[in-house]
Order: structure tokens, then sequence, then C-alpha cells
């Protein structure tokens, strides 16, 4: 094959392997960074950079995030880590987690940095609503923008993208761009601590959202020094007494069971978030609690906000919670894992909730 052919069809086979990704929506899905080469010129002399990730930071957010950070650090750039909220406890431990900005409680200075930043990395969301109030700043700013996430339908808002669903996490992305920059050797101890954190939270401790590549990258990150013991321990078993109670109180006096349609639901009123001194992160994981039971193939965890109502949505299966979601709760997220939001009476949102379980399984059968 002469040298032309050979380049050409190595073009047409990366453009399959990016239309390939199914989804028709108004940006590409890019499972490659076809400008890899631009990026890595661009890290390659030290740069200001804001790395950034979601409003409630979960153990990928803030794993992806630090993981970055430490990589980029150790190179000699100057990084800032933003989250728009505080992160949970349980991910207190992770080296430089108190540097991170918090927008929240810092804007002025959050909306300093991407003013004056060269480089933004958008880590594990990919739209710019979940990094409200720092959206105007972000779409004003001249930056050079690079989004590494696993959601479905991303916003067009980057430069870069590397942006593919049927991975883990975006932990296990970080390690892709990484090794896609060549640079996989440059992953350290602290470095595979952080990527592993995400990778676990993201994947229930390996229990679903696993592909080979998971496996894979979560051995490498092994071989690179993570402590998975020590990880594990930190996320699974750093509860305080007050939450080991609450699950209690949700489990015992506030879970409601639809056998017909294998449905089981959890609420919090507002008055239980007085009445436990409900922080945020402390009912991380509670939605969970409902799906352990065999006969239960779709859970909500629905709390009660001072003026708004909120979803947490899980599912075994086929069944898209993701479209439940979508379509009632202006949320959105994975098929078996979703969010979304509700204005009205904690008892309508419930009400809504089975009818719209009814309603898709209805058309599941009919289908
Ligand atoms: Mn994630």
């Amino acid at each position: 094959m002469s040298i032309s052919t050979h380049h050409l069809v190595n073009k047409f086979y990366t453009f399959v392997w990016i239309l390939n990704c199914t989804q028709a929506f108004d940006t590409e899905i890019h499972d490659y960074m076809e400008n890899i080469s631009d990026i890595k010129s661009l890290l390659s002399i030290p740069k200001d950079i804001v790395i950034l990730s979601h409003r409630n930071p979960d153990g990928d957010a803030i794993g992806s995030s630090l993981g970055l950070y430490w990589f980029l650090k150790n190179q000699g750039h100057k990084v800032n880590v933003i989250f728009p909220s505080e992160y949970p406890d349980f991910v207190a431990w992770m080296p430089d987690a108190d540097k991170i900005t918090i927008c929240d409680l810092d804007k002025d200075f959050a909306i300093r940095c991407i003013d004056n930043t060269d480089v933004i990395f958008c880590l594990d969301f990919n739209a710019l609503d979940r990094v409200d109030p720092m959206e105007q700043a972000i779409s004003d700013s001249k930056a050079v923008k690079i989004m590494i996430d696993h959601h479905m339908y991303p916003e067009g808002f980057a430069d870069h993208m590397l942006s593919k669903t049927d991975s883990s996490s975006t932990c296990e992305l970080i390690f892709d761009f990484i090794s896609m920059l060549g640079q996989s050797q440059l992953i350290d101890g602290k470095i595979a601590d952080c990527l592993l954190t995400g990778i676990i939270t993201d994947t229930g401790s390996f229990k679903y959202n696993i592909y080979p590549s998971t496996l894979r990258v979560a051995a490498s990150l092994l071989e690179r020094g993570a402590n998975n013991d020590f990880i594990q321990e930190e996320i699974f078993n750093s509860m305080n007494e007050k939450e080991l109670r609450l699950l209690g109180h949700c489990l015992y006096n506030r879970m409601e069971v639809i056998d017909e349609l294998e449905t089981g639901i959890i609420w919090l009123t507002k008055d239980d978030f007085e009445k436990f001194d409900i922080k945020r992160g402390d009912t991380e994981g509670i939605v969970n609690q409902i799906l352990k039971m065999k006969k239960v193939k779709i859970a909500a965890f629905i709390k009660e906000q001072p003026s708004i109502i909120k979803l947490s949505l899980r599912s075994k299966g086929d069944f898209s919670v993701q479209e439940i979601a979508t379509k009632y709760f202006k949320g959105g997220g994975h098929k078996n894992a979703s969010g979304g939001y509700f204005y009205g009476s904690l008892n309508n949102c419930i009400e809504r909730f089975k009818r719209s379980v009814k309603t898709q399984l209805e058309a599941e059968k009919t289908s």
C-alpha cells in the first residue's frame, strides 16, 4: 500500500470510528481526539490551567480533576481546580482536595481564574448549566476549552472533546487522554489513587458500568501504585453515626415498594432534613439500597428541598431511568442512573414518578 493510500485508509477508519457512536445530535460524539498533537504542543510549555467539574461533585468529578491536576502540575503548569459547590467528606483525603476552589464560597476568585487562564478542562460534565454560576465566564473565555466526559448528548462549547459514553468514568478517560498524549509513564501513585477513586465510585466498586477497558485501566492503575484497600475503606466505611441512623429511618419509615411496577421509592421531607441535620452528601448512596431487593428493578430517591424537589433514579437491566428523568423531570444522566427535579408538592412528585414508570412499562410491553 502506498503511503498516501495508507494515510487515506487511516483517515477513513478514524472517521468511521467517530460516526460509529450511533448518536446523531447537533454535536458529534468524539471518542478519539483528532487533534491530540495540537493539545500535546499546547501543553508542552507551562500554562495557566483551570480544571472544572460539575455541581455536587462526586468521586469521579474530584478524582478526574485531581488526577489531571497532579499530572499537569508535575509538569510545571499552574493549575486551579474549581467546583461550583462543595465535595462530600469521603473524598476529603485526596491529595490537595483542600486547595480546590468552591465557587459558591469564593465566586470572585473562581471567575478571575477563568477570565485569566490559557486552558480550561471541563471534566465529567458536558453542558454548561452544570457549572452554574460560571456559565457566562466560561462562554466568554478565550481559553482553549477541552472537554473530557462520559455522559450522553454533549453540548458543543469545547474546542476539543473526548466524549465516550461506553466508558465507566471520566477517570478512565483521563487515563486514556494521558495515554493518547504518550505520557502514561508519568502516572504515579498519587495520580493513580485519584483516578482509581472515580472508577470505583462510578462503578459502585466494580459492580456496574464495567467495560473491558475499565478493568485494563484499573489494572494499570494498581501497577502504578494505586492503593485499592485504602480507597475502598475511605469511600465505603467512612459513614458517621448520623448517616447510618438516617439510612435506618429511610428504610423503615420512608420507603414504599410497588410490586406490580417492580419499583421502590424512598422520600425525605423538609422536616426530615431538619430533624436529622442532613448536610450535603449525607444522603449519598441511599437510592442504591432500594435496588438490593431482588424484586425491585426501578428505584427513586426523592428529596424535598426548600423550593424544589430533587430525584435520583436508578434501574437494573434495560429499563431506562434516563428517559424518565428527561421526559418528566427536566433531567438526564445514564440509562441506569439519572437525576431530575420537580416543582410542586412532594406528593405530586411521587405520583408523577409512579405514573411515568407505569406509562413507560406499558410502552415497553406494546413495542
Ligand atoms: Mn462520572
